[in-house]
């Protein structure tokens, strides 16, 4: 993307020079707009005519992505952008900048402007968007949502943070907001009080809420004390969009248990004077620019394949957030009773895991940090010699054209987290290989995606043996059915891909779905 395409909209100030900052009513309705729909090459989508284009689209998460250079972006900042850059729209996010003084009551937010998109980053306080990000959100929320009772840190200065912030987000969204008639899609466990917040300020207008990650069952829902506001929280929109059948069949039981309201046969439940619909959106990729990107992979990686294939090795790959919901430390001791229970693989396979830093803030992820480099040295301790290392373990993020080249140089992929709302890295393993000579992936029953992908080998990530054995059974699985097994799942993230997800939730957020 050209940096050039970039426009900051910053109005000047009554003194001299451009303030950057610019309070929401000062709209940018008011600024000067750029004409046409920008176009890229790997990175926004090109506009293309979709149903309710005519109402202007704006999106709320925690993050905003880099709409200039998309191409580290997974899939949700992909799936946001292209959404915006087919219709135009805004995006609403927290700024990496912060507020160190008293907290202004006036939104401080930054605006710029790319093609169609806008893009509004809100300058938060630091000391209370760090208890709302690394406190409720990331020390109650996530835990409580994987299924981690044990791991919920429940504080009430995090709760308090936490409401306080979607205040102020919903406060400077609705300064910028340009009429009744703009569709709101607010995104996952960060914000799910920002439609509750938007309707005390009067806002109308249609709203959708998509999580991200698991809805837990009742009972563990029920182990947070906020659990009842939280679910008023939610039937304060017109749409609320899960991963899975299982997380929007949580959710519902969750509600009648907590307020007798129940849902009719298409989903649907009165609540608040309004229909709220609760309903699964799958997400997913954009499989053939995935594709593209696995099969020009970088020079360096393409040697290391051959090296492998010269030497006869086999490779067996994982790719996630260093979190301790994906299963990591189970995973490596699945390696490790590979090489037990299935001697003929020593030196005829070799593990590769990415795991790139996240959240280090948190306590519980310096732990599960320390778990996995103790197990990585303990089996290469115990089974490495000078021409073989089983386990390669990277600790940092690797860009992601490397990133579709090792997928797709890896024979077998292995995602077992022990609780995952979707997996998108099991959908990008399918797409990133060879349909002549796919590999195979290895997939949690506990990961969302497995409810679409069961060609794969489905596996229990608690069950180490099971693990191992499916991971021996990959290794040797013979060319006819590898390609079976893969013409199926590709089949599938094509149905469901990213352009189908936000296709389906943005119609059901305009009342056509
Ligand atoms: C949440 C939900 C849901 C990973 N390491 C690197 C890297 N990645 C990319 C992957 C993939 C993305 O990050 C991770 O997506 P996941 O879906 O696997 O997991 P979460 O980050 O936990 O995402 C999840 C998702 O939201 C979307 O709704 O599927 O269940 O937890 O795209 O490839 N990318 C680069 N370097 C890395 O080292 N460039």
């Amino acid at each position: 993307m050209e940096q050039s395409d970039a426009q900051t909209v910053a109005r000047r100030s009554s003194s001299s020079g451009f303030a950057l900052f610019q309070r929401p009513n000062e709209s940018l309705a008011t600024s000067q707009r750029s004409g046409d729909a920008t176009h890229r090459q790997g990175g926004l989508a090109e506009p293309r005519q979709i149903a309710n284009v005519a109402r202007r689209l704006v999106v709320i998460s925690n993050r905003l992505g880099n709409i200039r250079d998309l191409s580290q972006a997974g899939g949700l900042a992909v799936g946001v952008a292209d959404a915006l850059a087919e219709r135009g729209g805004l995006w609403l996010g927290a700024s990496d900048e912060h507020q160190d003084s008293v907290a202004s009551d006036q939104p401080l937010i930054r605006l710029e402007r790319l093609g169609r998109i806008e893009t509004a980053a809100l300058i938060l306080p630091r000391e209370e968007y760090s208890l709302y990000y690394n406190g409720y959100a990331n020390s109650t929320l996530w835990p409580l949502f994987h299924y981690r009772l044990d791991l919920v840190n429940h504080r009430a200065e995090f709760l308090d943070a936490y409401r306080q912030i979607n205040a102020r987000f919903a406060k400077a969204l609705a300064g910028l907001l340009s009429g009744n008639d703009d569709l709101i899609w607010i995104h996952d466990y960060h914000l799910i009080p920002l439609g509750a917040e938007l309707r005390r300020l009067g806002i109308r207008n249609r709203i959708g809420f998509f999580l991200h990650i698991p809805f837990p069952p009742p009972d563990l829902f029920a182990a947070t004390p906020d659990h009842e506001e939280l679910i008023g929280d939610l039937l304060q929109y017109d749409v609320v969009g899960f991963q899975t059948e299982t997380d929007v069949a949580n959710f519902r039981r969750s509600v009648q248990a907590t307020n007798s309201t129940t849902f009719d046969t298409n989903g649907a439940a009165e609540a608040n004077g309004r229909t709220v619909l609760s309903k699964c959106f799958p997400i997913g990729i954009d499989v053939d620019s995935f594709s593209r990107m696995a099969n020009d992979a970088a020079e360096d990686v393409q040697i290391d394949s051959m090296r492998r294939q010269i030497l006869g090795l086999k490779q067996i790959i994982g790719v996630d957030r260093l979190d301790y919901s994906k299963g990591l430390p189970g995973r490596m001791q699945a390696f490790a009773r590979l090489l037990e229970r299935h001697p003929e693989q020593e030196r005829a396979a070799t593990y590769l895991q990415i795991a790139s830093p996240t959240r280090e803030e948190v306590s519980a992820y310096a732990d599960i940090r320390s778990q996995l480099e103790a197990t990585a040295g303990a089996v290469n301790g115990k089974y490495a010699d000078l021409a073989w290392t089983p386990i390669r373990y990277i600790h940092r993020a690797v860009a992601r054209s490397r990133l579709a080249g090792l997928l797709r140089a890896s024979q077998v992929g292995l995602v077992t987290p022990l609780r995952d709302g979707m997996n998108l890295v099991a959908k990008e393993y399918i797409a990133a290989q060879d349909p002549a000579d796919p590999g195979v992936l290895v997939l949690s029953r506990f990961a969302g995606a497995a409810e679409e992908l069961a060609e794969s080998l489905i596996v229990n990530p608690y069950a180490v043996d099971e693990v191992a054995d499916a991971i021996a059974k990959a290794l040797v699985m013979p060319l006819d059915e590898r390609i079976a097994r893969h013409g199926a799942l590709v089949k599938r993230i094509k149905r469901n891909d990213a352009a189908e997800w936000r296709r389906a939730f943005l119609a059901a957020l305009a009342g056509e779905g």
